[in-house]
């Protein structure tokens, strides 16, 4: 919301307005306790539609009629298992092929093993996940936490190039216990030279992602495609670990803003919107430059506690620049004509 929009809501709106709009700044997330994730072991079950866009292109939802690029965030904690059952609404064969999670072959979703779903048909999927620790041979292994993906391994070819291509593609996180939440979580694929599959307007593809200052924004960056990229972000860093944060001040991991990803590539991090930068548009790209000057270009819009974007109007990425040269004063004569001073 700009400011005038803001301006006009607190007018037309009157007292109630303003106290939902809580114009006093609010505790930000950086001040308050963190929440960590809990222990896993929960059986869930979800329900996952591979559907044809009205553009053409496919996507998965969680709902018939809602699918969506990049699909649905999954997110399990280690220990969980998920029963997802998938309706292939399209008309041709699809699957859900997932990365970093434990399954058997009956859930791996190619062709080969069959483990496709027809045109019109159903198939559950079930994906375990566990937590680390030490074998019966003393040595150690890993838990499923990380920052996954899943995506179609049938349409277009055995490899599922042409769903990929289309986007059927989604985020899947997996937490291990004490792991710290975020207050929002988003997705940003980079898919060939799309981002999220859009299209690109006036060298900006987006999305656009809001925050307000302080708040703790996770971020889960997929890669998918023929090309490697580079993935940026201005005024924010995170260190390049399986959490993307550091665990205290001798933790060896470089600290980056900046990450060489290739196809199927996932890692996500957390920020702290605006943390000693303050609000802004601050943008994110691809950093390869014919890639950021063809589109691969988003913005992380961090508000103001009272929803301003110091030095932003909105889409002004998006529309075609106008002057925006002040105008002298123009004063009409007595003949009619007016004539600029
Ligand atoms: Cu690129």
């Amino acid at each position: 919301m700009d400011r005038r929009g803001f301006n006009r809501r607190v007018l037309l709106g009157g007292a109630a307005a303003a106290t939902s709009l809580s114009l006093a700044p609010r505790a930000v997330s950086a001040d308050r306790p963190v929440r960590t994730a809990p222990a896993g072991g929960v059986v869930k079950h979800l329900k996952l539609y591979a559907e044809k866009l009205a553009d053409g292109q496919l996507g998965y939802g969680f709902e018939k009629g809602k699918a969506t690029i990049p699909g649905p965030l999954i997110e399990l904690d280690e220990g969980d298992t998920v029963h997802i059952e998938v309706e292939n609404t399209l008309d041709v064969a699809a699957s859900l092929h997932v990365h970093g999670l434990d399954y058997e072959v009956s859930s791996d979703g190619t062709k080969l093993n069959g483990s496709d779903i027809e045109p019109g048909g159903t198939r559950t999927y079930t994906w375990r996940t566990h937590a680390p620790g030490r074998r019966p041979d003393g040595t150690w292994r890993a838990g499923s936490a990380g920052y996954w993906h899943y995506h179609d391994h049938v349409v277009g070819t055995e490899h599922g190039t042409g769903g990929i291509r289309k986007g059927l593609y989604g985020p899947v996180i997996v937490r291990r216990k004490g792991d710290i939440l975020p207050d929002a979580t988003h997705t940003i694929v980079f898919n060939d030279m799309t981002i999220n599959n859009r299209p690109v307007h006036a060298g900006h593809q987006g999305p656009d992602v809001e925050a307000t200052v302080g708040d703790r924004v996770e971020f889960v960056m997929i890669t998918h495609g023929e090309y490697y990229h580079t993935f940026h972000m201005h005024g924010h860093r995170w260190a390049d670990n399986r959490t993307g944060l550091l665990s205290g001040p001798d933790d060896p991991s470089q600290v980056v803003d900046n990450k060489i990803v290739g196809p199927a590539d996932s890692f996500g991090f957390q920020v702290i919107a605006g943390e000693g930068v303050g609000a802004g548009a601050w943008m994110y790209h691809c950093h390869v430059q014919s890639h950021s000057d063809m589109g691969m270009v988003g913005l992380f819009l961090v508000r103001k506690p009272d929803g301003t974007i110091p030095g932003y109007e909105p889409h002004q990425s998006h529309e075609p620049q106008e002057s925006h040269r002040s105008q002298e004063p123009v004063v009409p004569d007595g003949t009619g004509e007016a004539h600029e001073h």
